[in-house]
């Protein structure tokens, strides 16, 4: 990632990150990354490929650390704040990471883990090393592994090289207009793309400047737009749903003010899941933006974006970003007919490497022609793309994360007094999909508040089903497979 430290080079004294109301320059953030590179090296020359996992809080010392492992030549893995210490666990182990670095509010959590990993270090710790660092990594080596969830087994750990990122990132400034002079509001976890690339990297990239709150509010987000600096906005559409609930409740006269700020930013944009028109409409009305929906993934980037100059046309997520290559496809890897719908397969230089130790998974997401397979259904038409589905019912969008129907599913049936279940994401205004599951039971009732506190053990707080049912059997087809739409149709 050497650009963007050079990039950085460009903008020395300009705020790079405002975290937790102090400001930091590009040059802080070069001589704090240029100290933990050497923290974390210890005496070797480069990390060759060894992965740093790290749990911190969205700052500047999230950013200087990220910054530092990409600069002595590690593989950075972002942990997730939400996760129990399951999930955290097998992050660890699928990676075999050398080293785990906190911040101090995550000490105790990770202490069961200290033992699985070479060292591991309070960022506070880390000592101050006033020494130069010049080591040119090379572009196609690994640089990032961040997990998704798929229909298959465990999440996987998808990695993505320095020059995947390069073009992901300059495929998105290039697009979108970004420029030294903004500043963009960061509400988003920082252990997926969206939060890294879209909002951090661009920023940084761009000699902007970027504004983490470290975890969403929508109270605290209308009071930094009230500072009228922020003149950029990327969130998830659970999030416009609930600034809308917030601003509706909100005085006559505090809303005007809200809005006329709103008015003069230069970029509001929607993704990770499908924005529904009626928040579109709903937030147009209050900041006269119609908001850019584009479309990505942790596996890609983003590929496919409403223009940013143009008209934006609602419901659908526009034409493929620069440098990236689209096409429809059907079963057989085929190419459509023009107007019928089909597989999104996307080829370009944003395409990940490879699922981290998983060869065969990696293989069977490309095509023959090395094609990448999203998995997800659209149809061109009006010129541009809309999406229609998934080619997976078991793979839920619940508030812009991607959760596996399986991974729940498995994890319930740990539990003593569950037999069998069968777990759906049902359509949600406010969080796209609702997660839902059915349960068959070896008594007569089980508390299902209960169920969702003991499920808190093994998985984070946005894959714990929402409604549960308990049924005599689930709804199966001639094979005894479970009919999953059948299944939801019983909890709308
Ligand atoms: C949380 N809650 C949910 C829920 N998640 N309820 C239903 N469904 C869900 N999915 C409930 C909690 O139980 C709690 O309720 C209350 O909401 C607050 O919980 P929280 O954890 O504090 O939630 P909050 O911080 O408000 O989270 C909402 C959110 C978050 C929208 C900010 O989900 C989020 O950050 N989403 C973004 C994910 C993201 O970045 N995805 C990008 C992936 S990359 P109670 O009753 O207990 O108080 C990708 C590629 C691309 O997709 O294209 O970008
Ligand atoms: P993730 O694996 O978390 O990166 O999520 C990627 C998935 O999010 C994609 O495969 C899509 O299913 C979904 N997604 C992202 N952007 C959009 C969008 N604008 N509309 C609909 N779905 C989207």
């Amino acid at each position: 990632m050497k650009n963007l430290f050079a990039q950085a080079q460009k903008h020395k004294s300009r705020i790079a990150i405002i975290s937790t109301g102090q400001s930091y320059s590009y040059t802080d953030l070069i001589s704090k990354s240029t100290e933990l590179a050497h923290f974390l090296l210890r005496g070797r020359t480069d990390l060759n490929g060894a992965r740093i996992a790290f749990l911190m809080p969205p700052s500047f010392e999230y950013t200087a650390l990220m910054w530092a492992i990409w600069r002595a030549g590690g593989i950075a893995v972002p942990l997730c704040e939400k996760h129990p210490l399951a999930s955290l666990t097998y992050v660890i182990e699928d990676t075999q990471a050398e080293c785990l670095v906190y911040s101090k509010e995550f000490k105790n959590k990770l202490e069961p883990l200290s033992e699985k990993v070479t060292y591991s270090f309070d960022f506070e710790e880390a000592e101050s090393q006033n020494i130069t660092l010049d080591l040119a990594i090379k572009k196609e080596r690994s640089a990032l592994i961040l997990y998704t969830s798929g229909t298959t087994g465990n999440p996987k750990g998808v990695v993505t090289t320095h020059q995947n990122i390069e073009a992901q990132i300059t495929s998105l400034t290039r697009g979108w207009g970004w420029s030294k002079e903004d500043h963009i509001l960061n509400v988003l976890p920082m252990h997926h793309v969206h939060g890294i690339i879209n909002v951090l990297s661009c920023a940084l990239w761009s000699g902007a400047c970027c504004e983490f709150l470290s975890r969403f509010d929508s109270k605290k987000v209308f009071d930094s737009f009230s500072r009228e600096s922020i003149n950029v906005f990327m969130a998830v559409p659970t999030i416009y749903y609930k600034l809308i609930v917030f601003w509706k409740e909100l005085s006559l006269t505090e809303q005007e003010e809200i809005s006329s700020i709103l008015k003069k930013f230069r970029l509001m944009v929607s993704g990770s899941a499908a924005l529904p028109v009626s928040v579109l409409e709903a937030w147009k009305k209050i900041s006269g933006h119609v908001l850019l929906e584009r479309y990505g993934m942790t596996e890609m980037g983003m590929a496919i974006s409403n223009s940013y100059r143009a008209k934006r046309i609602p419901g659908h997520i526009g034409l493929p970003l620069e440098g990236v290559t689209v096409r429809l496809a059907d079963e057989q890897n085929q190419p459509v007919k023009e107007g019928n719908q089909g597989e999104i397969q996307v080829k370009g230089p944003n395409v990940f490497k490879e699922y981290w130790n998983k060869p065969k998974a990696t293989q069977a997401t490309f095509t023959k022609e090395g094609w990448f397979k999203t998995g997800d259904i659209a149809v061109f038409e009006n010129n541009c793309y809309r999406i229609l589905g998934r080619n997976s019912v078991d793979i839920i969008k619940s508030g812009g994360y991607k959760i596996s129907a399986l991974e729940i599913e498995e994890a319930l049936r740990k539990h003593p007094d569950i037999k069998e279940c069968g777990v759906v994401g049902v359509p949600d205004e406010e969080w796209g999909e609702l997660i839902c599951a059915s349960l068959i039971v070896n008594k007569e009732t089980l508390d299902f508040k209960a169920v969702s506190t003991w499920l808190k053990s093994l998985l984070p707080s946005y894959k714990i089903p929402r409604k549960y049912i308990l049924q005599e059997d689930l709804p199966r087809n001639v094979m005894g497979k479970v009919t999953k739409n059948e299944l939801k149709k019983l909890f709308i």
